[in-house]
This record gives structure tokens, sequence and C-alpha cells, in this order.
């Protein structure tokens, strides 16, 4: 994980406050314990937490334009996260599919490497973009600002960020999407949403994918949405397998419901 994306430190938007478990080390950028640490070390430390503090509040104020821009053009913004693998770049696919028909529909692609995916959305007919973030795990507000200008995102459309696959600095980054949407997959297990809070504090949506392989995997439902209700009492919550389609139309109505919410509301 990257050492400056702000992982941990005090001031960054929408974080789960951490709580201590009995056999395990909490790490957080202010601690107090019987030693004291070296001066220069303390200094180290103090400038490290300021730079990670500077770089999430300029991101803050790109991410504030960015809004404005959506809004003044009637964009609608989903930020899609998960680890890499959950089923983001198949569940735009279908979606682009489902509903290219009833508006624009452009991608943002996130990933350390390749133009795979933007290439997968491409064949779609969609426009797409794909950032490579070389060694850094995250979009930033600033780069969205460039895509959107490079991809000529249409008025009144809907714009898709598949963040890079990962489910810690995502979280802390505003693009200034209306809504992070968070997918897990059931292969992954059922605990990840208590274990990378902040992920799934920040998202309003939890799509739990890839359902055709409950029966092959050690997955408890229930007790997924009841760690992620633990985290965030009012985050929402679609099961279904984009392979397959079961229940797919109910993600499609949740996304035209939460456009028509948006564009009808001064918030988008
Ligand atoms: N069985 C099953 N596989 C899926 C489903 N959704 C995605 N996958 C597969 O999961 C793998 C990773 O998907 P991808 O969309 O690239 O994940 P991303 O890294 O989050 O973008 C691919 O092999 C997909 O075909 C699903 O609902 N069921
Ligand atoms: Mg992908």
């Amino acid at each position: 994980m990257c050492g400056i994306c702000g992982c941990g430190e005090s001031g960054s938007p929408k974080k789960w406050v951490p709580v201590s478990q009995a056999n395990a080390l909490l790490l957080t950028p202010s601690h107090s314990h019987s030693h004291t640490h070296r001066v220069e070390e303390s200094d180290d430390q103090h400038r490290l937490i300021q730079m990670e503090v500077d770089l999430l509040s300029k991101n803050n104020a790109y991410a504030e334009k960015n809004r404005a821009y959506f809004k003044a053009h009637g964009i609608f913004v989903l930020n899609l996260v998960s680890s890499p693998g959950a089923g983001k770049t198949t569940l735009l696919v279908e979606t682009i599919k489902a509903l290219a028909s009833h508006f624009p529909i452009s991608v943002i692609e996130g990933d350390q490497q390749t133009e795979h995916d933007a290439q997968r959305i491409r064949a779609t007919g969609a426009r797409a973009l794909q950032i490579n973030t070389g060694r850094v795990c995250h979009l930033e507000a600033q780069g969205i600002a460039q895509a959107v200008a490079q991809l000529g995102v249409e008025d009144k459309s809907f714009l898709a960020i598949e963040n890079v696959g990962n489910l810690v600095c995502p979280s802390a980054f505003d693009l200034g999407e209306a809504h992070k949407v968070v997918v897990l997959s059931v292969t992954e297990g059922d605990d990840k949403p208590i274990k990378y809070a902040d992920m799934f504090y920040a998202a309003d949506l939890m799509i739990i994918n890839k359902m055709d392989l409950l029966p092959y995997v050690d997955f408890d439902v229930a007790r997924c949405i009841a760690f992620a209700k633990q985290v965030n009492p009012s985050i929402e919550i679609i099961t279904l397998s984009t392979t397959k389609g079961d229940n797919f139309a109910q993600w499609t109505a949740w996304l035209q419901n939460a456009m028509q919410a948006a564009t009808h509301s001064p918030e988008l």
C-alpha cells in the first residue's frame, strides 16, 4: 500500500473509528505509550502526517470542483470500489448492455497497469478512458477532472469510475461522485466489511456479487450484511450474480432511481 495516501491519518473524510481488539496492535498516527521517540523521528512523523493532510485537502478541493461540474452538466457519477477481481468491470459491461439505450454511459478505468478494462468497456460501444496509476493504489480527483475533459463526457449522462482494486486507500479519496458503491464477491470471505471498515463506511451501496458461487464457498450472507450494517447502518445491500443475471435488475433499478433522485435534487 502507498505511503502517501493518508491511510489512518486524522482529518480524512468519512472514516470508521477503529475498535481496539484484545490481541491486536492498533496502529494510529498519534499514540501514547511509555517510551519516548527520538526528536527527529517524531518530526519526521509529524511532517509525514502533515503531507498526508495536505494531500487529502488538495484532493477534496478538486473533488468539490468536480462535483460542481457534474451538477452543472447533469452528469451522475458512481465510484466503484472493491478488491481486485470482485467483478467491477463485468458488472459495468452488463450495466452498459442493460442501460445504454436509456442514457449515454462513459467509464473511467483505474488500474496500476494495462488498458484491459477500458478495452472491455469499449467493446460494448461505450466511451472509456484508462488511467494507469503506476505505483499508486487509488484514483484522485484531479486525474478524474482531466479524464472527464479528455473523454468528452456528455451532459445528462452516467459516468462510472472503476477505482483501482483494493479495499483500503480508495475509501479516503473523494472523486466528486454521488455515491461510492462497494462490490464484494462471495469468494472473498464474509468478514471483509468489518476488516476493511473505512471502505464500507464510505459506501452507500454494497453489492454482494458472484452469488452463483455461494453453494461452493463458506460465505454467510447474513453475517456479511450484519458486519456491513454494524459499520454503516444506512448502507444499502443488493445480492446478485453478474454473470448469471440473478437479481441484476435490482441493481439497474437502484442505479436509475439514484440517478433520478440526484439529478432532481440540488445535490448530484
Ligand atoms: N461466477 C461468477 N464470476 C464472476 C461474476 N462476476 C464476475 N465474475 C468473474 O470474476 C473475474 C473478475 O472479474 P472482473 O470484472 O475483471 O473484476 P474486477 O477486477 O473487479 O474488475 C472474471 O473472471 C469474471 O468473469 C459472477 O457474478 N459470478
Ligand atoms: Mg476491473
